[in-house]
C-alpha cells in the first residue's frame, strides 16, 4: 500500500513539473475566458443490454490469464467479433516478462474502423484478468473473473463499435486496442519494487505500434466501467497529458445527465495503460476509471477480489459510459480544429 501511495505521489509530482510548461499561452487564456457553450451533436443511442452481453460472453470463458487456454479462447472470440463487426483486425503477438520472470504469451488485438480517414480516435481497454485475488481475504492465490476489471471496458467498446457500424454516419476513423497483460503487476510486499510491472501490453504497443508512425487525435482508455455507483474522477495522469480532452469528456458526461458518474473533481495520477500511450506513443489519452481517492485501496471495493464477477455489473453505469464515449466521437466530426 505504501509503495502504491508513494508511486501515485511521485507520479503526480513529476507530472506537475511537465504540465507547468503547457497551456499558459495567450490563446488558451483567451479561449478560457470566452468558453463556447457545448453543443451535443446528433449521436445514436447506446444499448447497455448489448454491452452487458459482451461482458457476460467474455466472463463465460472463465478467467483470462496469459498462458492459459481460457485466455486464448477469449482472445480468439474478440478477434472474431471485431471481424464480424466489419473492422480490419491486427493481432499483435508478443512475449512479455512478468515481475516474477514468467514469460507471458500475449496478444494485443487491434481493430480499425474507416482506415482511410485521417482524423482518428483511439479507444482502449485491457482484456486480460489478474492471476491472483491479492486484495481478497480468501483464495488470494486464485485468479479473478474480472467482469469489471477487464471485461467491462472491452464490452462497452464492442457495443460502441456495433452502434457506429449500424448507424453508418460517423465520418472520422476509430481504432480500438484490446491490450493484453495489463493486470499481471507485482503484488504488494513481494520483494523489491519493480517499476513498470503493470500494463505490459500497452508498453509493448506504445514501443511497437501496429502501423508505422501510427498516431491518433486523442485516446480514451476504459478501465473498470461496470459497477453500480461507479465514480469517475478526473484522474491525474489524464489531466497532465490530456487536459483538454479530459475536460471535454467530463463536460459531455455531465451534459448528458451522468454527473453522478462523471465527478467534476480531480484525483491523483494512476499507473494504467494510458500512462504509456501518453508517455511513449505521445497520444493524449484519458482514463475513465472507477476509483475512490478516499478509500484504502484507492479503487472500488471489488477490486482484485473474487467479488469481481457478473453480479456487480450494472447496466446504468454501462449506459453512462457508453453513451458518453459515443457522444464524444460524434462531437468530433463537426468540431472545428
Ligand atoms: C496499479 O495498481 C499500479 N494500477 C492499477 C491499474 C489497474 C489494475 N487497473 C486495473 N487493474
Ligand atoms: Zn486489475
Amino acid at each position: 500500500m505504501t509503495n502504491f501511495r508513494f508511486l501515485i505521489i511521485a507520479l503526480f509530482l513529476s507530472m506537475t513539473i511537465f504540465s507547468c510548461k503547457e497551456k499558459t499561452d495567450e490563446k488558451s487564456i483567451a479561449s478560457q475566458l470566452a468558453k463556447p457553450e457545448l453543443v451535443l451533436q446528433k449521436a445514436p443511442v447506446f444499448n447497455p443490454d448489448s454491452a452487458y452481453f459482451f461482458i457476460e460472453k467474455q466472463v463465460s470463458f472463465g478467467t483470462r490469464v496469459p498462458n492459459t487456454a481460457t485466455h486464448d479462447q477469449c482472445g480468439a472470440y474478440l478477434v472474431q467479433t471485431l471481424k464480424n463487426l466489419g473492422l480490419e483486425v491486427t493481432e499483435q503477438n508478443f512475449e512479455a516478462e512478468a515481475y516474477n520472470k514468467v514469460m507471458l504469451k500475449s496478444k494485443n488485438i487491434i481493430g480499425t474502423y474507416k482506415p482511410e480517414a485521417s482524423k482518428r480516435i483511439l479507444l482502449a481497454a485491457h482484456w486480460d484478468t489478474r492471476p491472483f485475488a491479492d486484495q481478497d481475504d480468501e483464495r488470494k492465490t486464485e485468479p479473478i473473473l474480472g467482469a469489471n476489471d477487464g471485461a467491462s471496458g472491452v464490452g462497452v467498446i464492442l457495443e460502441v463499435l456495433r452502434t457506429i457500424q449500424a448507424d453508418k454516419q460517423l465520418n472520422i476513423g476509430v481504432d480500438v486496442i484490446f491490450l493484453d497483460s495489463e493486470d499481471y503487476g507485482q503484488p504488494e510486499n513481494t520483494g523489491e519494487h519493480q517499476d513498470d510491472s503493470w500494463c505490459l501490453g500497452a508498453q509493448y504497443w506504445a514501443k511497437n505500434r501496429h502501423k508505422a508512425n501510427y498516431s491518433a487525435y486523442f485516446g480514451i482508455l476504459l478501465d473498470m466501467v461496470g459497477t453500480q455507483n461507479a465514480k469517475f474522477y478526473k484522474e491525474g495522469t489524464s489531466r497532465n497529458f490530456a487536459p483538454t480532452v479530459t475536460d471535454k469528456i467530463w463536460e459531455i458526461g455531465e451534459k448528458l445527465g451522468y454527473s453522478d458518474f462523471f465527478i467534476q473533481k480531480n484525483s491523483g495520477g494512476i499507473t494504467d495503460d494510458h500512462l504509456y500511450i501518453n508517455k511513449i506513443a505521445g497520444i493524449p489519452t484519458v482514463d475513465i476509471i472507477d476509483h475512490d481517492p478516499n478509500s484504502m485501496s484507492y479503487f472500488n471495493q471489488y477490486w482484485h477480489t473474487h467479488d469481481d464477477n457478473m453480479k456487480i455489473i450494472d447496466k446504468k453505469t454501462l449506459k453512462a459510459v457508453g453513451q458518453t464515449v459515443l457522444q464524444v466521437l460524434y462531437n468530433e466530426q463537426n468540431t472545428v480544429n
